[in-house]
């Protein structure tokens, strides 16, 4: 029996130096500590041992036991060292490697020109109001003297939701809204961006949706004087300090004098060339005085308060600030064509 557990013991150890990772390892001691080890057999077989014999052949098996665990403890020490070592030479990182690239994305074109407009606007002592997409006929329509059955009405095609209820077609209704909530008293000072829908066939110089910036500017002693200042600095922060601008008569019904704004052609410097169509001038936006009409539904005095109101298309804007052909590029997002406006390299 003594030679047989040295055997075992010879056995076991030469296992274990074979061992070649944590699971083999593993096997190798329950194969022979498991309690259906051959360990446990020989101990089983004791009853057959003389008295004498018996605690020396427990005391043997004992030691067996424990000498074969003290090298499996050893053993899977190394192992797991080696195992980490092994892993820690594989995940070597090279720290004077150059870094890959960051992909950065940009801002849209047409959010450059509002944020443009919206910031030099807010400089000269503006708020920005915003107000719903879906509006009443009365705000988009009645409150900006165009009643129902008024010629000027077709002029912009709309999707109506329900008879009293449509998309707004400008962001004039914002205006209307405003000035309500001041209760007649100036001085009103604002801007209004936002997306606008009409009923228009899509082409490259028309979008059935499109984003407006329209301003308003309601207090006493205000003169078409004020417009044209405000709208010469204007030109000059978006085209240039060399800018010039003119105003032509026009028609809308919510202002009176209304004026179409022109700036000097910043390709040309006013001289004639294709950007301008040969004329020196460009087509930049519409204005006007607030009609009396206008304010006195807004709840304001038409004798004490005067104002002026401007529209500005920021696709318009963007398409000729960055020489943009096809109104339809704003829209499509196309990634060669938005990746152009990318201020990173
Ligand atoms: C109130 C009073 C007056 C807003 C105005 C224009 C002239 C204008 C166009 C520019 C290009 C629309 O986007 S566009 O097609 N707009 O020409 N808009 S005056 O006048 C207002 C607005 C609100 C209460």
């Amino acid at each position: 029996m003594e030679q047989k557990l040295k055997d075992l013991q010879g056995e076991a150890l030469a296992k274990i130096e074979q061992a070649e990772d944590l699971k083999s390892l593993n096997d190798v001691r329950v194969a022979y500590l498991g309690k259906k080890g051959p360990i446990t057999e020989v101990l089983r077989g004791m009853g057959q041992l003389s008295a004498e014999e018996r605690p020396k052949m427990g005391a043997l098996a004992n030691e067996v036991r424990e000498v074969i665990s003290k090298q499996i403890e050893l053993k899977s020490e190394a192992l797991e060292k080696a195992a980490v070592e092994k892993q820690l030479a594989e995940e070597t990182i090279d720290v004077t490697l150059p870094g890959r690239p960051v992909k950065v994305g940009n801002h849209h074109p047409l959010t450059r020109i509002v944020e443009e407009i919206e910031n030099f606007f807010i400089g000269m002592g503006y708020t920005i109001a915003e107000g719903p997409e879906v509006e009443k006929d009365y705000y988009n329509f009645e409150a900006l003297n165009l009643p129902k059955g008024h010629p000027a009405r077709d002029m912009q095609d709309s999707f109506y939701i329900t008879e009293d209820i449509l998309l707004r077609t400008h962001t004039s209704p914002v205006q209307a809204r405003t000035m309500e909530k001041h209760e007649g008293k100036g001085p009103v000072k604002i801007i209004c961006p936002g997306k606008v829908y009409r009923r228009d066939n899509d082409d490259a110089t028309h979008s059935h949706q499109f984003m407006q910036i329209e301003g308003l500017v309601v207090d006493e002693n205000i003169t078409m004087g004020d417009l044209k200042g405000t709208l010469e600095v204007f030109a000059k922060k978006m085209f240039g300090a060399e800018r010039q601008i003119r105003l032509r008569p026009s028609f809308f019904p919510f202002t009176e004098p209304s004026v179409e704004v022109d700036v000097s052609c910043f390709s040309c410097g006013g001289e004639g060339c294709n950007v301008c169509k040969k004329t020196g001038w460009i087509e930049m936006l519409g204005a006007g005085m607030v009609h009396p009409n206008v304010l006195q539904m807004a709840g304001f005095d038409s004798t004490k308060y005067t104002g002026f109101a401007f529209g500005i298309g920021a696709e318009r804007i963007a398409m000729l600030k960055y020489g943009i052909d096809d109104i339809r590029h704003l829209y499509t997002n196309d990634t060669r064509f938005l990746k152009q406006f990318s201020v990173h390299e």
